[in-house]
């Protein structure tokens, strides 16, 4: 009997052990002198699995939007934070589970030509690296009625290409509201004109 409570108590602290090197792993590279220094995006690359391999080369700029049960600022509704980006071809989207029971996933005719789009899992982070310039609509799919969604814009060439049918799309809802002010904030901003 006492053997096999040592056993597990060796094997307890060698899961500890195993534990603690995991989590100290980062600490002991970068101490190291010898190994040749890595670029800081491929530790935080590999901590948010990608929802699709990129269409397009990340360029390492990462825009963070929070995803919320209670608007800090304001409705106290579900959104996304902030819920208008305005983003470079190449820049990273990452969606951020903040609060539970939120997603994110991309509008079907409103994304650019030549985009695929993406779908994240409830409570799970997604990232999503914008591949060709032009309008972006997106959705947390259990909330869309409830008015959570936003738009991203990606400058460039050709970035109006889509807003029309982008503008034009129904939603169900408190949504078809939210998207007109959202909308309206990016015009008043200038985010819309090259
Ligand atoms: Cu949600």
């Amino acid at each position: 009997m006492k053997k096999i409570s040592i056993l597990k108590g060796s094997i307890a602290a060698a899961s500890l052990m195993a534990l603690a090197a995991c989590g100290s792993r980062a600490d002991e590279e970068a101490a190291e002198p010898a190994a040749a220094p890595e670029p800081a995006a491929t530790e935080t690359e590999t901590a948010t699995a990608p929802a699709t391999e990129p269409e397009v080369e990340p360029n390492g700029t990462v825009i963070e939007v929070q995803m919320l049960t209670r608007d800090p600022d304001g409705s106290g509704m579900q959104v996304f934070k902030p819920n208008l980006i305005n983003a470079k071809v190449g820049d990273t989207i990452r969606f951020i589970p903040t609060d539970p029971t939120h997603q994110s996933s991309s509008i079907a005719g409103m994304l650019p030509e030549g985009a695929r789009g993406w779908e994240g899992e409830i409570n799970e982070p997604v990232e999503y690296v914008v591949p060709v310039p032009g309008v972006y609509g997106f959705q947390c799919i259990p909330h869309y009625s409830a008015g959570m969604v936003g738009l991203i814009i990606v400058e460039g060439e050709g970035m109006t290409e889509n807003l029309e049918s982008a503008k034009s799309t129904t939603h169900p809802g408190l949504a078809g509201r939210k998207f007109e002010e959202i909308f309206a904030q990016a015009e008043s901003e200038g985010m819309l004109s090259q």
